[in-house]
């Protein structure tokens, strides 16, 4: 559909940024908290950043939380600590850890910023990895559950909004790089027991902020790439579509739907893998409805029929020198590829502000759930500069466009509540700590150099506050390339240009 007008973004569109807990808050050891198996993981692979100072947001909240206000904030999501609310197996619930969220919350409220909390985002307190062999368990439901119950008991009183688990999708494809897998699993079997547990935990936690917080909301969060064809050859598009469920769709027909689909019945049956199911058990998946998707869409990737003469598992970029990226190459199943009609990140990750209009369709499609973007973001090396200022336009272009089709979505009829880019301040990122910032606001700290922990804020900050106060009309430039398609064809000319030299 053309649209013939900048997008009208909804009343009360929520307008923000996110974080999860252990990227953010450092302070691992204080307030009673204990250590999640996350902090081990970052400390013990580089190039994973010790976490425990992060952005030093336990001592600077009240700061961070002004300054989302002085931007124009209606919304922040951010992450609970499990072993910061439960520290011990004793399962105590932690008054210092309730007190940091309570009063987070309330300086939120406070600032007229509605307060979304991530549940859970990779930070399960060691306590419980030990005594559950991790997610392998199934006696992670109910302590899972107990810990949702403390945290509905004591903030669903104020929050209304929740989001349960943090890329779980991410975490079964990515698992053995995020420090999931054990000594004595077949991880690429056994992964999908996993995921059991996750789909009843967070049925769990749907079923009991339902009955527990008055008009509570609650929703998954998928890391969403969607996977464009590499070409109309029939066998990429099949490939294509192979990726797509196995890294994405199996994790949303579950949530929405209640049950796994045949795909990923038959997927295992081929693949010799056995999933305890036991009485019950999809009863609970599929009565536990979600509100809404909260989307993580970052980038696209493209999916091609794979070369049968070679596995190749996905190898990320760990330095974010271009082109360090080796991509996935499963026979059978599909390869992925780079795609020429898009730019790159440092790190290799496409920049496709399309992706994020065709994933809000797409799941709207498919689901017709309510969504909010509860991530999308450029990770950038930056410091400041003599002057004490980063001018990060590259920040900028990417968070206009990215917001711009989500506008454009909302113009084609899908329903969407907000938008939370990652992140407010820098924040450690999941593989690169400091060295890959995404804030609107500089976190004065390197990885090697704790310097002043200052707060600085950045061009984009200025930008977004301008879009936000606007209500979501002042993109401070002509957007109507990306209605009429001028913008797509510019960069595939250019393209074919580089091609002919
Ligand atoms: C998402 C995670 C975030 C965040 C983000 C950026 O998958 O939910 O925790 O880290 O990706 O990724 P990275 O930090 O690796 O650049």
């Amino acid at each position: 559909m053309k649209h013939l007008t900048d997008p009208v973004f909804p009343e009360g569109f929520l307008w923000g940024a996110s974080s999860s807990a252990w990227q953010v808050e450092g302070a691992t050891l204080e307030g009673g908290r204990t250590e999640s198996i996350i902090d081990i993981n970052s400390r013990t692979k580089k190039p994973f950043t010790d976490n425990s100072i992060a952005s030093d947001h336990y001592h600077h909240f009240r700061e961070d939380v002004a300054l989302m206000k002085e931007c124009g904030f209606t919304s922040y999501r951010f992450g609970i600590s499990w072993p910061r609310i439960i520290p011990a197996a004793d399962r105590k619930v932690n008054p210092e850890g309730i007190k940091f969220y309570s009063d987070l919350i309330d300086e939120l409220l406070a600032a007229g910023i509605t307060p979304i909390p991530t549940i859970y985002h990779y930070d399960m307190p060691v306590w419980v990895d030990q005594k559950y062999d991790g997610w392998f368990d199934r006696g992670m439901i109910e302590e899972f559950e107990y810990y949702c119950k403390v945290l509905f008991e004591n903030f669903g009183d104020r929050v209304k909004y929740w989001l349960a688990i943090n890329e779980q999708n991410m975490q079964i494809v990515y698992g053995k790089w995020l420090g999931l897998n054990k000594p004595g699993h077949d991880w690429d079997k056994e992964k999908w027991q996993m995921n059991h547990v996750m789909n009843l935990c967070h049925a769990k936690a749907v079923t009991l902020c339902h009955e527990m917080v008055p008009g509570g909301k609650i929703g998954p969060v998928p890391g969403y790439v969607p996977i464009y064809p590499k070409s109309a050859r029939p066998e990429d598009q099949i490939a294509a579509m192979n990726a797509e469920e196995l890294t994405e769709k199996i994790w949303m027909d579950t949530y929405v739907f209640g049950e796994y689909s045949t795909f990923v019945r038959n997927y295992w049956k081929e693949n010799g893998i056995t999933v305890d199911i036991q009485p019950g058990d999809m009863e609970l998946i599929k009565s536990a409805k979600i509100d809404f998707i909260g989307l993580n869409c970052y980038r696209s990737d493209v999916g091609k029929a794979p070369d049968p003469s070679y596995v190749q598992e996905i190898s990320l970029n760990k330095t974010g020198n271009k082109g360090e990226l080796i991509y996935t190459n499963w026979p059978g199943e599909y390869a992925l590829d780079r795609n020429i009609y898009v730019e790159t990140t440092d790190w290799d990750w496409h920049i496709d502000a399309v992706s994020m209009r065709y994933s809000l369709r797409y799941l709207w499609d498919h689901y017709h759930v309510p969504l909010i973007i509860t991530e999308a973001g450029f990770g950038a090396h930056e410091d400041l500069d003599e002057n004490g200022e980063i001018h990060d336009d590259y920040r900028i272009d990417y968070l206009r466009d990215y917001a711009y089709n989500v506008g454009l979505a909302i113009m084609d009829g899908v329903e969407v509540f907000g938008f939370n880019p990652w992140s407010f301040t820098d924040l450690l990122s999941t593989g690169n700590g400091m060295a890959k910032r995404y804030g609107l606001v500089f976190v004065n700290r390197t990885d090697d150099d704790l310097r002043d922990l200052k707060r600085y804020k950045k061009d984009s900050f200025y930008w977004y506050q301008r879009l936000i106060k606007s209500g979501g009309t002042d993109w401070g430039r002509d957007m109507s390339e990306w209605r009429d398609f001028t913008r797509v064809s510019q960069i595939a000319s250019d393209i074919k240009a580089k091609e002919k030299k």
